[in-house]
């Protein structure tokens, strides 16, 4: 990549070359998955909490066709409040420079950058996975794509409750990519608190998984590694109720032949009304937290 292709922010340039805990941050989440003015305050938190473990935050995302590494306050606006920003994955990244186009930047988009510049975690809230009847569909996000090509040290809540859990957990193995977890033998289940499927290994120390990724680092490993961060006690909703509005928005999206890449943010949204914002509330306080807790193993790697 070139100067004309990616603008890094010389905060972020100098971590790099000082090999600093950073922690990438993706803007899809921003664009498409939270209504404004919610996204801005969940992006600079966000923010805030990585710093607040001693890490550095570096939000990604794409502004008038330059990959911008560290958004600014005023790149954030304009992805959290203009009409049209394109939602970037692998298949259409390039584009969007060619283009001159603004964009949010997916997990796989974002992962795909941050590997090539030099840094090691991310964070997000949920990743993306298989989606219900992809028998029939065919519907698999590219961040499990990107996941198992990019070795980068991902810590979400697990992969979003709209999807199909249980193929999304089996392909996940399929792809050689470990599921750790911080305090929890299961994967989580976004906005609820746990699946059934159990984690390849639950870690109760921060510093063991920092151990765990520097081992791993060393042997080469060419995969991305999950840690997986369960949306905090108190703030998680009911499975059976979450089923039901997954049940509906779904019914709704197939209705309105709504797919692709407008999938997600359609069922999300949906979800959120049905809910009466308490899955917007669930979302926004796992996002941050899981911003935090990447930021403390980033720090603790930084410190063996
Ligand atoms: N996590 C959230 N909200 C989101 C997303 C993640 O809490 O909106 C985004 C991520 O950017 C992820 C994308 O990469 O949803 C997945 O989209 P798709 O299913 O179309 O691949
Ligand atoms: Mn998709």
């Amino acid at each position: 990549m070139n100067n004309n292709q990616i603008k890094i922010n010389s905060k972020i340039k100098k971590a790099i070359q000082n090999n600093k805990p950073i922690v990438a941050l993706e803007s899809t989440l921003i664009s498409h998955g939270l209504p404004y003015p919610d996204n801005i305050n969940v992006a600079n938190e966000s923010i805030k909490a990585v710093e607040k473990s001693g890490s550095i935050a570096a939000t990604i995302g794409i502004i008038n066709g330059i990959i911008k590494i560290g958004l600014n306050k005023d790149d954030i606006e304009i992805l959290a409040s203009t009409k049209n920003v394109e939602k970037v994955s692998l298949h259409n990244i390039a584009l969007s420079l060619f283009n001159k186009k603004n964009a949010a930047t997916t997990v796989a988009a974002t992962i795909n950058i941050a590997s090539k510049i030099g840094i090691n975690f991310f964070a997000t809230g949920g990743i993306g996975g298989v989606h219900l009847d992809s028998e029939y569909n065919n519907d698999i996000s590219a961040d499990l794509t990107e996941l198992s090509r990019n070795k980068m040290f991902v810590v979400s809540s697990g992969a979003k409750s709209i999807l199909d859990l249980e193929k999304t957990y089996e392909k996940l193995e399929t792809l050689g990519i470990p599921r750790i977890s911080y305090n929890s033998n299961f994967m989580p289940g976004f906005w609820y608190e746990e699946t059934t499927y159990s984690v390849d290994q639950n870690f109760k120390k921060i510093n063991d998984i920092a151990n765990y990724l520097k081992l791993i680092n060393n042997l080469n490993h060419q995969s991305s590694i999950l840690i997986f961060n369960k949306i905090p006690k108190g703030k998680d909703i009911e499975k059976k109720l979450i089923e039901k509005w997954i049940f509906q928005s779904v019914k709704k999206a197939e209705q309105k032949n709504i797919k692709g890449k407008d999938l997600t943010p359609f069922l999300i949204n949906e979800i959120n009304k049905l809910s009466k914002n308490k899955t917007l509330e669930a979302n926004k306080t796992l996002i941050i937290n899981n911003a935090l807790l990447a930021g403390k193993i980033a720090k603790a790697f930084s410190l063996i």
